[in-house]
């Protein structure tokens, strides 16, 4: 089965799928055994790898490992057009519609199209959605973007529903990598209300609890990050 299918139907049966999020910049290839190792026998069904800044020349290895090591579905989600690799299984096709800057809109997306023109990735068309987190995040950064307001769901409920209507197959909403406050949960189920893809959610969760109560509200997919890379027992010591 595809692995956007095998996400749809997780989203029709409502059953909760977990992902942890890689990133290249901070990970050794040679670290992957080990990640992976902490990873069996816990809930987690995905991996995704990107970030924010990475331009090394390790992540076909690194995603080959990884791969390899856990036997999970390996998702890219680049911080740009260059975290490219045939090696993954998919490509979560991103586009920042909570932004205007066109770099993130459009232009990165035309910049890998000769990179995806003819490859074996499943690509998978993405809308992401930067949400106010309490301070700035890499993301708000390096897109020069701002974030949506995290007071007014309704509005990031339209931006995801317009994000449906053109065409996106998942929605992110993103707090951003170690936020200091995640997405509200009235803000996920606001969302999830509205639309009829699978949401995927983000940035600044650090329990058990709050991994619960995001799919809880609607998340069909929670990506952790930060929790996982400052204690790599994090999903076997709950
Ligand atoms: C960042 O949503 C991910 O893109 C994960 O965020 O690092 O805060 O878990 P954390």
């Amino acid at each position: 089965m595809k692995v956007y299918d095998s996400i749809f139907t997780a989203y029709q049966n409502q059953q909760s799928l977990l992902a942890v999020l890689i990133d290249p910049e901070k990970t050794q290839p040679e670290q992957g055994a080990d990640l992976c190792q902490r990873l069996q026998g816990t809930p987690v069904t995905h991996l995704l790898v990107g970030g924010s800044t990475f331009e090394g020349p390790h992540l076909e290895e690194l995603v080959t490992q990884l791969k390899h090591e856990s036997g999970l579905p390996v998702l890219l989600f680049p911080g740009d057009y260059a975290q490219i690799t045939e090696a993954a299984d998919g490509i979560l096709f991103l586009s920042l519609l909570s932004g205007r800057n066109p770099e993130y809109l459009i232009e990165q997306q035309v910049k890998a199209a000769p990179l995806l023109q003819h490859t074996s990735l499943e690509v998978i068309p993405t809308g992401y959605l930067l949400i106010e987190s309490g301070t700035e995040t890499a993301v708000q950064r390096v897109s020069g973007t701002q974030p949506l307001a995290r007071n007014n769901p309704q509005h990031v409920a339209m931006t995801a529903l317009a994000g449906q209507l053109l065409g996106k197959k998942l929605m992110y909403l993103e707090a951003g990598s170690g936020a200091q406050h995640a997405v509200p949960l009235e803000m996920i189920a606001t969302v999830a209300q509205s639309v009829t893809i699978p949401l995927i959610v983000g940035g600044g969760i650090r329990s058990f609890a709050q991994i619960q109560a995001a799919h809880q509200a609607g998340a069909t997919m929670v990506v952790i990050g930060t929790a996982f890379e400052e204690n790599p027992n994090f999903f076997k010591s709950s």
